[in-house]
């Protein structure tokens, strides 16, 4: 049976607040958790899953049929918090979903765990998922870990997860290279309903973007989920290459896939 009730971690987030509009749409009921006070949902449980005890954990969990996991840092940090948040943070989760019984999660991963990747040449095939993970950060690092992560606990749990490797989600594409990473609200919603349920995805790896004339990564194990992508973000390419020019693939910073976060100075925290 399709999962009814549904843990959005993160949900305080960018792609959490967007999701917490639309995907009660799809019938789920939502149990909303975040670190910090989510805005309008005064039932949401305040959770930071790298310090909660494992009773809090077991009871944010208790009951629900599926996860949707989007709390991280979702850019490069320090070592120590994208250590804590994302990795220990996430690995609690799963430990608290194992005790639990839940039996499906769907992680936002990052096409910055594949960040180091070249984008391909014209007329060269799209990068496929088995793409040797290629982190451009400690971030995209520890996206790399939660797919590794999500791969154990079906080896050895049964719990399935489908990893999404999210290009760029926002409402709209806010540069050049988002015009081939951009994952529109509209479509991060089919695609989290898709990944929620398919039947028997194991441990299933997929690209999240819309069907975007300039998409850099094939898109086909997504479509085979049932995900049927409605926009493309090249409506918006004219007004952002006349405002910023074409993509220069030949400079460091836009030649890969994971684009400024390969050559950005780290904004570490003193
Ligand atoms: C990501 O993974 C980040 O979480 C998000 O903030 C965006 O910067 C996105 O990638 C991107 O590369 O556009």
């Amino acid at each position: 049976p399709a999962p009814r009730t549904v843990l959005l971690t993160g949900a305080a987030g960018g792609v959490g607040t967007l999701m917490r509009d639309l995907l009660p749409a799809y019938g789920y009921e939502l149990r909303p958790t975040d670190l910090r006070p989510v805005e309008g949902a005064p039932e949401a449980l305040t959770l930071d899953l790298a310090t909660a005890d494992d009773d809090a954990l077991r009871t944010a969990l208790r009951g629900v049929d599926a996860v949707v996991h989007l709390a991280a840092i979702s850019q490069e940090a320090d070592f120590a918090r994208i250590l804590a948040a994302n990795i220990r943070g996430t690995q609690a989760l799963y430990e608290a979903a194992r005790a639990e019984g839940v039996r499906r999660l769907v992680v936002a991963s990052s096409h910055h765990a594949v960040g180091f990747t070249p984008v391909p040449g014209e007329d060269a095939p799209p990068v496929p998922v088995e793409t040797p993970h290629r982190p451009d950060t400690f971030y995209g690092l520890s996206k790399a870990f939660g797919e590794d992560l999500a791969q154990l606990y079906w080896d050895r749990h049964g719990i399935e997860t489908v990893s999404v490797r999210i290009g760029s989600c926002y409402p709209e594409p806010a540069s050049v290279r988002m015009l081939s990473t951009w994952l529109s609200p509209g479509d991060a919603a089919r695609l989290f309903h898709a990944a929620l349920t398919a039947p028997h995805v194991g441990h299933t790896v997929v690209y999240g973007s819309s069907a975007n004339t300039r998409l850099w990564w094939d898109l086909a194990p997504t479509r085979a989920l049932g995900y049927e992508p409605r926009d493309d973000s090249e409506r918006y390419a004219a007004e952002l290459i006349a405002r910023h020019g074409e993509l220069d693939t030949s400079a460091a910073d836009q030649s890969r896939l994971g684009g400024h976060f390969c050559t950005d100075p780290p904004r570490w925290r003193p």
